[in-house]
This record gives structure tokens, C-alpha cells and sequence, in this order.
């Protein structure tokens, strides 16, 4: 078995059934193994939504995705994957190509060393230097890729070494693992701290919504009882319970989940990592914070739990609610905030404005999505929105990006949801900043007959930067550009298109277009006035009357 073999019979071990991205001439070899293997080779238009479907493929099954491509600048693009997937603890691996190590018989031409450009972007990255070490070498990739706290592994591949025949070997098996559970000691101290807590309430953060974890998470809301909130990318991982849900903290502070969270004695922070924007900022005098994760808690300026639980956060959580359950009075003492949270939150939901508001798409998007139906966001103005309206009731139904927060992962990780769930209604929202920097990706997902809705909001502005620039007094300068005729741009991928012509249109729109099956861009005027009135104004508003008008 030559290199290149060895390799693709060691992703196939580990169950690997696809793999995206642009070869070079450098991977002519793996071509040629992935070829006469059971692993699909799903081409890219660009290979940094290669590294955005791969990572996806990650956080939505917990095995890492795989993506493949050349040396030096297809390998450089997979730089902003690579980040995405670090900050996102997503599973993946990244195997690049290189020159040949054992000649240099084109001297420097493409060669960048990717290995120092990926070693802080990744868990690990090497290159591989003879075949024989490649099985224990993939081995060791997705065991580092998938173990907590996850992320991304690159492997170089020169070509020479893809090309030498080396001896015959089996991959490495795999094995089922289950990390320790929280000790005694720290269950009965974490148990002490909850049921001595006048106002209690629990944190859903990104590690939460790990895809094995979402009964275990569940249940244990069930049985404590205790209201909860999510981290922008702890969203859906509490399935049912919704008569505890008090929000989503979208921004830092001053929004109406902060009335909880300001009021609250102690917050079990389940699954936080500080990779995402602040939920909440502690300080002097706050609230005692007590880290459920896999790992210890980082210690931020913003984040310095008093106490943690450690250790495989589901079956840590079903011994700690075998100490609590039945045994917490006061278990709800913050419900009675919760409605008014969310009534302030829905106001003006059903407004036929138009262009449309904020609010408005966000109402209608969740009319036109089944509740297992898949949301997926890139970066821009209408995340905070979707953030704090949207509300989900199944694990990982709205998937965004609150740590890299990089614009372009839209379209690529609908792709690769749509991949997974032929069977479930895919939405990507993107910003019309955003959606151009993937946009290339249409023919991939037409070319995979995929079922996709694109949902394209027009403000023709970089809005979010000019929100901000407007936010904090600067003249509005710089943030505009044209935009192109949406539905013809989709229409020449061989797509379907869609405009939105009237306040009332959205949802009757998305309607059609998921009934008429594959893939369909919608776009949508936004109007953004709304940014100022309510995260602005009506925010600092409610800031300064919150202590006195709530109980
Ligand atoms: C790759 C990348 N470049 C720049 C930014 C900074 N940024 C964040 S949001 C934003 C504007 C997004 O514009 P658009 O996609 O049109 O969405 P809108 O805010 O207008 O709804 C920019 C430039 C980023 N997050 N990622
Ligand atoms: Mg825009």
C-alpha cells in the first residue's frame, strides 16, 4: 500500500463517508485511493467552505469532517476554517499536500510551510513523513479532534510520501470511551451550593449543545426545575422544558434577560466557554457562578466561576439531580420574571412593514420552519435578532457562529446540514456582506441536488459595522455597496429565485420555496432602523427603569 492508500483506508476506519475540498496536483495520489474507496469526494468552489462544511460535519455529529486540499494557497485558505473550528471546539481534519520532502525537484515554487501557518490554529498539525507511521498518525488525528474539548487537526501529506509503497498495515481501531465523571466530593459541594441558592438559574452555554448531550441536559432541567437561559450558542440544547426558558442572552447586558440574570444568586453555567461574546459580565458583587463542563473553567477578566463541577457534563448532571431533585422550593423564584422577558422580546413581531423588520423576518422564519427544521446563520446585523427572538426547541436548530463570528460560514454549514438531514427543512440566513463571500458554493449545492433555502437580506450596507459605527456617534461613512440582482444570480447557478415584495410576503415565500424542493434564494429587504430603536434606545431605556419597576 502506497501512502496515499494507507491514509484513505484509515479515514475509512474511522467512518468517514465524505470529503470536501479542491485537490491539487499534490493529492493526485489520494485522488486516485479515494477513488476505489467507499468516501465521496464532495468538490468545493473555494476551500475555505470546504474547512466550513467539514467543521460543521463536526459539531452536528461530533465525528470530525474531513476536508482535503493542495499545498500552499489551497491550503492557506482553510486558515479561516481552521479558526472557526478552533474557536467552535468542532471536530475536523484537515489533510493538506505538499512538495516532496525526500527531493526538491521544483525547488520553493507554492511551498509555505502550512504546518507552523496551522500550529495555532489548530489542536495539532504535523507532517506526515512515511507511510508507515500513517496509521497511528490518523488514529491519533480524530481521537484529538473529537475528544473534549474538540476542535480541528491538520495532516501534510507530502506527494513523495503519498506515493511510496510501504508495507501492508491495518488502521488503528477505534473504541468506545466515556471520560470520568464529577467526583463525589464536587457533586456534593456543587449540590450544597444549588440548594442553598434563594434565586437560582442555569446558563446553557456552547459546550451544551454537544450532540450527545441533549437528553442527559434535558432531563436534568426537568428534574431541578430551575429556570434557564442560553449563551447565543448554547440555543436549542435544552429540548422541551420551554415553560423554563427566560431567553437568550444575545448581548452583554442591559437586555431584559439580564432582569434574571442581574437578580440571580447563583448561575449554573453549564457548558460555558468564553470563546462567545460575554451572556453576562461579572463583577463585584454578582452572583456566584458554578462551571458545569468536560474541562475546568477558563478564568476571564468578565468570567471567574467560584465553583465547578467537572467531568462528563451528562452523566455528572444525573448524579447532581439525584441530590437535588424534590429538595428546591425556591427552584422557580425567577419565574415570575419570565414572561414579561418574553413578551418585551416578541413586541412588534407581526408588524407588515416593509421592508421588513428584523423582528418581523424573524417571526416568519419560525412560522415557515418545523420545530426540527435547521436554521443556519452567517455573521451580520440579524444574528443578535435571531439570537434573542428566535426560539428553538430541538438540539442544534439554529446554528450560528458566536466565537470566530466569521461572515462566509452561512451558506457552507446549510450546505453541509442539508447534507445530513435530506429529510428536514434547511434555512441559511445570510446578510447580503456575508452571502457574497461564499456565494460560489450555490453550484456545489446544486450540483448535490441538495434541498436548501437561502434566505438573503438586502440592506446593501455592511450593516452591522455601520450600526455600530452609528451606535457609538461616528458619521455613517463607508459601509455601503451594490448589490446584485439576487434571484438572476441564482437562477444562472441553476437555482431557483425569489424576491420578497411585500410586509406580508416572507412566510408565504419560504412556503413555495421549500414545497418546490431544491435549492431556492429568497431575498428580503431589511429595514434596520429597528437596530437603534430597540437595542439602542429602548435598551438603555429599560436599563435605568429596571431596578425600580421589577420585583
Ligand atoms: C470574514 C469577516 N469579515 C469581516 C467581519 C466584520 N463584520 C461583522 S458583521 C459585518 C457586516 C455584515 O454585513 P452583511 O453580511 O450584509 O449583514 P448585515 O449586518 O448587513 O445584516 C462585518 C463586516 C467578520 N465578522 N467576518
Ligand atoms: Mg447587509
Amino acid at each position: 500500500m502506497n501512502g496515499a492508500e494507507l491514509i484513505v483506508s484509515a479515514l475509512e476506519n474511522e467512518g468517514v463517508q465524505q470529503i470536501f475540498g479542491i485537490p491539487g496536483e499534490e493529492n493526485l495520489d489520494v485522488v486516485e485511493a479515494l477513488r476505489r474507496s467507499t468516501i465521496k469526494l464532495v468538490l468545493t468552489r473555494h476551500e475555505q467552505a470546504a474547512a466550513f462544511m467539514a467543521a460543521t460535519h463536526g459539531r452536528l455529529t461530533g465525528r470530525a469532517g474531513v476536508c482535503l486540499t493542495t499545498l500552499g494557497p489551497g491550503a492557506l485558505n482553510l486558515t479561516t476554517g481552521a479558526a472557526y473550528a478552533l474557536l467552535g471546539a468542532m471536530p475536523m481534519v484537515m489533510i493538506t499536500g505538499q512538495k516532496g520532502i525526500l527531493s526538491r525537484k521544483q525547488a520553493r515554487f507554492q511551498v509555505v510551510d502550512i504546518v507552523s501557518t496551522m500550529t495555532p490554529l489548530t489542536k495539532m498539525a504535523h507532517q506526515i513523513v512515511s507511510p508507515a507511521t500513517i496509521p497511528s498518525m490518523v488514529r491519533e488525528a480524530f481521537r484529538m479532534a473529537q475528544q473534549e474539548r474538540p476542535g480541528p487537526v491538520h495532516l501534510e501529506l507530502p506527494e513523495d510520501i503519498a506515493h511510496e509503497a510501504g508495507r501492508d498495515m491495518s488502521p488503528v481501531p477505534s473504541h468506545p470511551i466515556d471520560p470520568p465523571v464529577a467526583q463525589r466530593a464536587a457533586l456534593d459541594r456543587a449540590a450544597e451550593l444549588i440548594l442553598k441558592a434563594e434565586r437560582p438559574l442555569i446558563m446553557l452555554g456552547a459546550a451544551a449543545n454537544r450532540p450527545r448531550l441533549a437528553e442527559a441536559l434535558s432531563a436534568f432541567v426537568r428534574r431541578v426545575h430551575i429556570p434557564f437561559f442560553n449563551t447565543q450558542m448554547g440555543k436549542g440544547a435544552v429540548t422541551g422544558g420551554s415553560g423554563l426558558y427566560m431567553g437568550t442572552a444575545a448581548l452583554s447586558e442591559r437586555d431584559y434577560v439580564h432582569r434574571a440574570i442581574d437578580r440571580a444568586d447563583l448561575i449554573i453555567a453549564i457548558g460555558h466557554d468564553t470563546v462567545e461574546k460575554p451572556p453576562f459580565f461579572m463583577g463585584p458583587g454578582g452572583p456566584t457562578v458554578l462551571h458545569v463542563g468536560y474541562l475546568p473553567a477558563t478564568v476571564e477578566e468578565v468570567f471567574f466561576p467560584q465553583a465547578e463541577l467537572v467531568g462528563d457534563v451528562g452523566p455528572s448532571l444525573t448524579l447532581l439531580a439525584d441530590r437535588l431533585e424534590g429538595k428546591l422550593p425556591r427552584a422557580g423564584a425567577l419565574l415570575s420574571l419570565r414572561e414579561g422577558i418574553l413578551a418585551h422580546i416578541g413586541d412588534r413581531a407581526e408588524e407588515s412593514r416593509f421592508p421588513l423588520t428584523p423582528q418581523r423576518i424573524v417571526h416568519d422564519v419560525r412560522q415557515a420552519m418545523p420545530e426540527d427544521g435547521i436554521v443556519c446563520l452567517d455573521n451580520g446585523m440579524y444574528k443578535i435578532w435571531f439570537a434573542r427572538n428566535y426560539r428553538t426547541h430541538v438540539a442544534n436548530t439554529l446554528m450560528l457562529d458566536n466565537a470566530l463570528a466569521t461572515m462566509g460560514a452561512g451558506l457552507p454549514s446549510a450546505i453541509m446540514a442539508a447534507i445530513l438531514n435530506p429529510t428536514r427543512r434547511v434555512l441559511a440566513v445570510c446578510g447580503d456582506g456575508g452571502f457574497m463571500m461564499n456565494s460560489q458554493e450555490l453550484e456545489t449545492a446544486t450540483r448535490l441536488k441538495l434541498n436548501l433555502v437561502v434566505l438573503v437580506l438586502e440592506d446593501n450596507a455592511y450593516g452591522m459595522i455601520r450600526w455600530k459605527q452609528a451606535t457609538d456617534g461616528f458619521p455613517d461613512f463607508g459601509m455601503t455597496f451594490g448589490d446584485p440582482d439576487f434571484v438572476a444570480y441564482a437562477r444562472a447557478y441553476g437555482a431557483k429565485g425569489s424576491r420578497v415584495e411585500s410586509g406580508d410576503g416572507l412566510t408565504p415565500t419560504l412556503e413555495a420555496a421549500f414545497a418546490g424542493g431544491g435549492v431556492h434564494l429568497v431575498s428580503a429587504p431589511v429595514d434596520y432602523s429597528e437596530n437603534k430603536r430597540v437595542l439602542v434606545d429602548e435598551l438603555r431605556a429599560n436599563a435605568s427603569t429596571d431596578v425600580a419597576s421589577v420585583p
